[in-house]
């Protein structure tokens, strides 16, 4: 009898243990996020602004030999420019502060051919002030590009032209506040001015720019919160193609691969056709770009015109979607405004993003899961509808296939659902399906592989179901799950 008793304590003390071993958060999962990756998840969508000599030339590269007089704009308004991409739901933008041709758009000390020379605000102005001012007037992020590869400069392939460059970034990284982005183009070398040279130029894109102690020395120093761009990152990989769309899959780690030939991994190399996806288990937490005009060119042409609101939705499932990011090309005309056009489609997709997002379906409908963490509401499915990135369903650490149900009370017709891990214990989900209740079963309606900060998915036609169920298939590890929503796409 009294062994039974210890027998009996032994069992419930260990059960005990482990409901409350089971309260520790999940374990984290692989390569983690950065806290400045983690605000660049939260952006989103944001702007790439494309506006130099360039523009008033009607090309895509200048070739550093514009007389800067003509960068005239005759009404130019960094606050319309903001105020249309806020509209359009961006969150950021990324200005090109100096693109290929060299004219660098503040009153740099390291370059004669900059803004100063233009008739811009009689030559006192500095245009990366007026947009990081009108930025951030209106809760924008704001970040900078500053070309690498510049064909105005005649030092440019020699180790002064090195220098330049960083001065350049020094002075850009302490004169306009904290920035998001540090963004460096793979356009490298050619031909072009040189100042009077009018050659060709060949630089070891591999050697070259010393990227390494840059962006140790100069970036991380300087402007801790700026991910770092480039097409191997080093905080947000290029998708590798300018279309706007992440791989179906897409996971947010990365293993750079070296060049053949190489034993490094450099930015100018990238493996490209790994990089829509990414790697399960890549080394780094690397997430990627989708990086697109809003026009065809990067720069503004009169005869093209924007994308459609439909096109840009579209490309927003195809990348925010599929948690990656998207950076969509503006391109202020010659006045220094972006086009009615350009205003008129922003708008539209801005609208039709925040009604299709208004109502989640999900937040009053009863949500059970075949498993929470340790019993412990701490870990419950409330957490799933609270709009709370911080707060997540979990579930025990062997319970790695769970499903959810999503029960609405009433049959409601939707065609998104949408789903993100908490990202800051990795990315974990492998693998989902989603079903929907007919009759007395289920219906599978869509199967899926990777989630991440988050995970849309569009159906082929609106359904009509009272229930819901989301089935994890495939997982290393459990749950760690921050949201799920039932929508209707707005029309
Ligand atoms: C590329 C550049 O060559 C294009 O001109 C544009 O700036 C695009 C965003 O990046 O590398
Ligand atoms: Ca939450």
């Amino acid at each position: 009898m009294k062994k039974l008793v210890v027998l009996f304590a032994l069992i419930s003390y260990s059960l005990l243990a482990q409901r409350l071993l089971a309260q520790v958060p999940p374990k984290p999962y692989g390569a983690l996020p950065s806290e400045r990756q983690l605000t660049w998840h939260d952006m989103e969508v944001y702007g790439l602004i494309h506006f130099t000599p360039t523009t008033y030339e009607d090309k895509e590269w200048g070739y550093g030999d514009a007389d800067p007089k003509v960068f005239n704009p005759t009404d130019f308004d960094a606050e319309q420019i903001v105020l249309a991409a806020k509209a359009g739901g961006l969150r950021g933008l990324v200005l090109v502060a100096k693109h290929h041709d060299g004219f660098a758009l503040w009153p740099t000390k390291t370059t004669d051919y900059n803004i100063s020379k233009s008739p811009f605000r009689n030559g006192k102005g500095d245009m990366v002030r007026e947009f990081e001012q009108a930025a951030r007037k209106h809760g924008m992020q704001f970040g900078v590009y500053c070309s690498p590869w510049d064909r105005n400069s005649a030092a440019y392939g020699s180790p002064e032209y090195i220098k330049i460059y960083r001065d350049q970034l020094k002075e850009l990284y302490t004169n306009y506040g904290p920035l998001i982005m540090s963004w460096h183009d793979g356009a490298n070398g050619g031909d072009g001015y040189y100042g009077g040279a009018r050659e060709k130029r060949s630089i070891d894109n591999t050697t070259y720019y010393g990227w390494d102690s840059t962006w140790t020395n100069l970036t991380r120093k300087l402007q801790p919160t700026a991910n770092i761009f480039s097409d191997i990152g080093w905080d947000v990989r290029w998708v590798g193609n300018e279309k706007g769309i992440a791989g179906e899959t897409h996971w947010a780690t990365f293993t750079p691969q070296p060049p053949a030939g190489k034993n490094v991994a450099v930015p100018g190399q990238a493996n490209y056709p790994d990089s829509p996806i990414g790697h399960r288990d890549g080394k780094y937490w690397m997430p990627a770009e989708c990086d697109v005009p809003l026009r065809k060119g990067w720069f503004y042409h009169p005869n093209e015109k924007p994308r459609s609101p439909e096109e840009l939705f579209d490309l927003y499932l195809k990348s925010v979607g599929r948690g990656a990011g998207l950076d969509l090309g503006l391109a202020p005309d010659t006045r220094g405004k972006l086009h009615e056009d350009d205003v008129a489609s922003l708008k539209t997709f801005g609208e039709k993003l925040q009604k299709t997002f208004a109502t989640n379906l999900a937040q009053s409908a009863f949500i059970r899961a075949s498993n929470v963490r340790g019993f412990n509401s701490r870990y419950g499915t409330k957490n799933l509808v609270d709009g709370n990135k911080n707060t997540y369903w979990a579930t025990d650490d062997d319970y790695k296939t769970p499903d959810l149900v999503i029960d609405m009370n009433q049959p409601k017709t939707f065609d998104i659902i949408t789903l993100g891990e908490h990202i800051k214990l990795g990315q974990r989900i492998e693998a989902f399906a989603v079903d929907v209740q007919e009759g007395d079963g289920w219906k599978e309606i869509h199967t899926g592989t990777s989630v991440g900060a988050k995970r849309i998915v569009k159906l082929p036609a609106p359904v009509t179901a009272q229930k819901v169920r989301i089935r994890i298939t495939k997982s290393p590890v459990g749950m760690a799950m921050s949201e799920v929503g039932i929508y209707k796409e707005a029309m």
